[in-house]
């Protein structure tokens, strides 16, 4: 492709408003463009990656046997009302009528529309399994798009789903795509990890995602320091014991506690650790008030309380609810004498001795608080976020933290959707059943960001050779000069004849802004036909190491078919 016919609008400036270098790179390389809130397009090249990441996914996901549709982005209400989610999702959820003021959602996922269509084709055991994929655009109206591609309101996702007459064919295609999003990922150079995921109530053992670790990734996971143990830090358990102390248990008193307030106010003004404290947080779940305990140095985790009631709603409880339920501010809250909220703690809060909670009165505290005799908890379970530290769940290593952005979900459904839309086949006996399914999701716009922000130095972007926009970049220095612009219009040929992707810089430009748009755009290798073309010498310039090789033009195909191999 010859620059002068394509459109690359590099810009000089860094983009003010991008935060992340990703998002600021690809607006600078004229990758993408934004023509609203979390809303792209993508230029030339920026297409050229989309349709690189696109095809290492269908190679993988029809390696492993999926089935590719197409599925449509306009859907009828109808659908989501039949499963219900009609009603539950909210405003990310985009809606619009059509001209018969029939209402239909723009797809933020494909679970309706694809159920239904199998639940009409398909109705016996012997068509199962059935493992079908797209990749389309979804709509999903983000409260705060941000980060360019990562987190937009309309994208592009590779979504999968598998029906099944048994759970151990879910369990043997899951596997198989498990291994295909390693494949992609590994292919795409990412830098990734498969975590155990919160799958909602089922309690995460049905779902993974897949995490490229990344500082700028909104999710963290906790992960071994010796074993291969990675989990969503919302799922992942906490197996710590809490060693209980020997001391005596004083006798319980109430003190004054004027305008303290939090945990680190109490702390200091008793002079006691953060470990010797309860912490009461009133939560709202469902329709009920539950007042969760943990250790003063320790976090509620609200997925783990969510599935600890099977609930569909959790929330902290407002200042004034707090007030009017257990008359007195967040601040004093405490677990004995409460009478009417459920009390839940945290297996850490049993090992207490002689601690401190709220007096659920304004400006007293308990302290000598010993949690069997003082106050009784309908339950003890694991409620907190795991820590860095605490021992890894598979019982080897301990616990780090990284950050990581996700890019593939997925997902062990079950009959959640077919039982609700009565998608059911006829088993061997002749006998109705619900077919079984699974969900398989990879961001492919959301992945071309992360490898963006993966690769790229100060100078720009710095493509992996399998997703560059183009192998090599042709940099002519002075199309003027009759040697250079004969000799790269003829390298131009003989390379594209060797079926090399080259991109053709025979703008009329400065050197230095040539060079400069080289650096950024990031292609793999660059080629540049300049001061001894006399001789038929090119200079080739890898963009990963910044390393140049002087080479006559007859030596150019070897050498660069050489270097791309580990580009
Ligand atoms: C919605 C909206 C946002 C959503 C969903 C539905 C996330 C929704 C979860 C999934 C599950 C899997 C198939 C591919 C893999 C992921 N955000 N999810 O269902 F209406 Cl507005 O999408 N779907």
């Amino acid at each position: 492709m010859k620059q002068s016919h394509t459109l690359i609008p590099t810009l000089r400036e860094t983009p003010a408003d991008a935060d992340i270098r990703s998002h600021q790179l690809l607006l600078k390389a004229g990758y993408i463009r934004q023509n609203a809130s979390g809303v792209y397009s993508f230029m030339p090249l920026g297409k050229r990656v989309l349709q690189k990441v696109e095809a290492i996914v269908r190679e993988e996901m029809d390696s492993a046997g999926a089935a590719e549709i197409l599925m449509p982005a306009l859907q009828q209400a109808e659908l989501w009302q039949e499963s219900g989610r009609w009603y539950t999702y909210g405003p990310e959820l985009m809606r619009l009528k059509d001209r018969h003021e029939r209402e239909f959602a723009l797809g933020a996922t494909h679970e309706e529309v694809i159920t239904s269509l199998v639940r009409d084709e398909v109705k016996s055991y012997k068509r199962l399994p059935l493992t079908l994929y797209q990749i389309q655009t979804k709509f999903r109206d983000e409260k705060r798009p941000r980060f360019g591609l990562l987190r937009g309101r309309e994208f592009i996702m590779k979504d999968a789903y598998s029906f099944h007459s048994t759970q151990e064919s879910l369990d043997e295609i899951y596997q198989k795509l498990f291994e295909a999003y390693t494949n992609i990922f590994t292919r795409c150079g990412l830098d990734f990890r498969a975590v155990i995921a919160d799958s909602g109530a089922m309690g995460g053992k049905d779902t993974h995602e897949f995490m490229v670790l990344s500082d700028v990734g909104e999710d963290t996971i906790a992960y071994s320091d010796t074993s291969n143990y990675a989990a969503n830090i919302e799922m992942a358990p906490v197996i710590a014991d809490y060693p209980k102390s020997e001391e005596e248990h004083n006798e319980l008193q109430k003190v004054e506690t004027r305008n303290q307030k939090t945990i680190s106010d109490i702390t200091s003004y008793l002079q006691v650790g953060a470990d010797k404290c309860v912490k009461s947080l009133l939560f709202k779940v469902d329709e009920k008030y539950v007042l969760v305990l943990v250790r003063g140095d320790h976090e509620v985790n609200d997925i783990k309380v969510k599935n600890l009631f099977a609930a569909t709603m959790v929330e902290l409880a407002g200042l004034e609810e707090t007030q009017a339920l257990l008359s007195c501010p967040v601040g004093s809250l405490g677990p004995i004498g409460v009478q009417n909220v459920e009390v839940v703690a945290d297996h850490a809060v049993k090992a207490i001795v002689n601690g401190v909670c709220g007096a659920n009165e304004d400006h007293y505290h308990f302290v000598n608080v010993n949690p069997s005799r003082d106050f009784s908890v309908s339950q003890f379970a694991d409620l907190r976020f795991i820590q860095e530290g605490d021992p890894s769940p598979d019982g080897e290593g301990t616990i780090l933290f990284a950050k990581g952005i996700e890019v593939g979900h997925v997902f062990k459904l079950g009959t959640r959707y077919s039982e609700a839309m009565n998608a059911s086949y006829l088993d061997a006996n002749g006998r109705s059943q619900s077919m079984i399914m699974g969900c398989y999701g990879i961001g492919v716009s959301r992945t071309v960001a992360a490898v963006a922000e993966q690769f790229n130095d100060e100078k720009g972007l710095i493509w992996p050779a399998n997703l560059a926009p183009y192998h090599l970049h042709l940099v002519a220095v002075n199309m003027k000069d009759e040697n250079q612009s004969i000799l790269s219009e003829t390298l131009y040929k003989e390379l594209q004849a060797n079926r090399f992707e080259v991109l053709f810089d025979d703008r009329q430009e400065r050197p230095g802004v040539k060079f400069a748009d080289s650096e950024l755009i990031g292609l793999p290798i660059r080629i540049t036909v300049g001061k001894r073309s006399a001789e038929e010498i090119v200079e080739i310039k890898i963009r990963k190491t910044g390393e140049t090789i002087e080479a006559h033009k007859d030596e150019l195909i070897e050498i660069v078919t050489e270097l791309l191999k580990s580009l």
